[in-house]
């Protein structure tokens, strides 16, 4: 697999499909054009051809082809974009054209955007913005992606490094300038000053990836409490559809089920577990200690029972859910002491949208506003290892240790770089040079 083949694929999804679009990407792009239409188009100009197999007259199909000259193009070498009729037949050909193409093959799993990142196209934080992207399956994992794979952490981090780069070189001046007179005074207190600075503002986006993590991961809401409840019940309504079994045999529900929906524009997953007693049951007593489990870890707990109960001591934080609302006495007792539970019936419907509301409040509340710039844990811990190199930086502040200090600061721009996936540290000496007049 050498990086200079021309590589190529079906880009569109699943076939059939109204249009299909493959792309052909690599120094031999145009021949493919030439090859397939004829002729290669001026560059991002749509062009409606009829594409035609080598030495024949018949066509393949009729559809769209455009070129993108690199670099300008999203992988950064040329590229040839088709707009096929998005029929098996039609693209099969059109793929085994493209693999008769000397120097031409068919491209691997993420090779296009390998290349993008190779030629500078993307840094890595932007490449794990485009992947979950494409993975976004709520409104709130698609604006987080999207601007992640726009460049919003990139950019950030871009202007901390360059801060960073800044205060040390304010260091590394001391240290050269130590023995003459012609520097104006200690540098390292201009330095550590900003250093301080950004030192907080990394920690404040560190402090907000949990919710951008949240966002990107989920939110777990369990259901629990005691046997019969109605859990498995409430499930299947939130769901809409018959995902778990129910039936009025208390101990119904032994493993822990999820389901994945939208609810606040918020990707949640739903997890049903077993009705909580004590029990000899072997099996029973391990989907009890799950159940535990998944409750004492999910973003929010719903505790259900028929008499309302309050949720016990480790789940305190749980919300209290009195079920069966329907059935008369229940419902009698709600009326006697109205606002100390939600009170629901899943049969009839009764209290859903109240319950629903406070879901989505919380939803709201875990992983709504603004994009998180952090959104993984490779992410979170670049970062937690450059605050942590500012820290150990600030506790140099006196004379004698420019030189530590120095290596401070140079392993937390490190570690922003490791962030976004590049690392050079050869730019220190160059903002050194811009900065002081050296050639003196
Ligand atoms: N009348 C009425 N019956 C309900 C309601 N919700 C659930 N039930 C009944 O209560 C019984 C238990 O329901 P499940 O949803 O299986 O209860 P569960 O909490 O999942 O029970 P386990 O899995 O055994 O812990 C079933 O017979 C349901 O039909 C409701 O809102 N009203
Ligand atoms: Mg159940």
């Amino acid at each position: 697999m050498r990086s200079s083949d021309t590589i190529f694929a079906l880009s569109s999804g699943r076939l059939p499909s109204g249009v299909a679009v493959v792309r052909i990407s690599g120094p031999d792009a145009r021949r493919a054009a030439l090859i397939l239409a004829g002729a290669v188009p001026e560059p991002r100009l749509a062009r409606y051809v009829v594409l035609r197999a080598p030495g024949s007259e018949e066509a393949l199909d009729r559809g769209l082809l455009l070129f993108f000259e690199g670099p300008r193009s999203v992988t950064g070498e040329d590229l040839v974009e088709l707009h096929l009729h998005g029929g098996r037949a039609v693209v099969a050909a059109i793929l085994s054209t493209l693999s008769a193409i000397d120097g031409f093959r068919p491209a691997l799993p993420g090779e296009f955007t390998r290349r993008a990142h190779a030629n500078g196209k993307m840094d890595l934080a932007e490449v794990e913005g485009l992947g979950d992207l494409i993975a976004a399956e709520s409104e709130a994992q698609r604006r987080q992606a999207l601007a992640q794979a726009s460049g919003a952490l990139s950019r950030r981090v871009a202007g901390w490094r360059e801060r960073l780069i800044r205060a040390l070189a304010l260091v590394e001046a001391t240290i050269d300038f130590v023995d003459e007179d012609d520097v104006p005074e200690d540098l390292t207190g201009p330095a550590l000053l900003e250093t301080g600075l950004l030192r907080e503002e990394l920690a404040a986006a560190l402090a907000d990836g949990a919710r951008g993590e949240r966002v990107r991961e989920g939110i777990s809401i369990a259901i629990a409490g005691p046997p019969n409840a109605g859990k498995s019940t409430l499930l299947n309504r939130l769901a809409g559809r018959e995902a778990a079994i129910v039936s009025h045999r208390p101990g119904t529900t032994r493993d822990v089920l999820e389901v994945h929906l939208e609810l606040a524009g918020q990707a949640v997953t739903l997890i049903d577990t077993a009705g909580l007693r004590e029990t000899d049951d072997e099996v029973e007593a391990e989907g009890i200690r799950r159940a535990r489990a998944r409750a004492g870890a999910a973003d929010l707990v719903l505790w259900l029972s028929e008499e309302g109960d309050a949720p016990p001591p480790e789940l305190a934080h749980a919300l209290a859910v009195r079920t069966k609302a329907d059935k008369a006495e229940t419902a009698d007792v709600a009326q006697e002491n109205p606002g100390s539970a939600l009170v629901i019936s899943a049969a009839t419907g009764q209290g859903m949208e109240a319950l629903l509301a406070r879901i989505e409040a919380r939803a709201a509340e875990l992983g709504g506003g603004e994009p998180a710039l952090i959104t993984r844990e490779r992410q979170r811990l670049a970062l937690q290892d450059a605050v942590a190199h500012l820290d150990r930086a600030l506790t140099r502040a006196g004379g004698g240790a420019e030189d530590l200090l120095a290596e401070d600061l140079r392993l937390a721009a490190r570690a922003l770089d490791a962030l976004v996936g590049r690392v050079d540290i050869e730019d220190v000496l160059d903002a050194l040079f811009r900065t002081f007049c050296i050639g003196k």
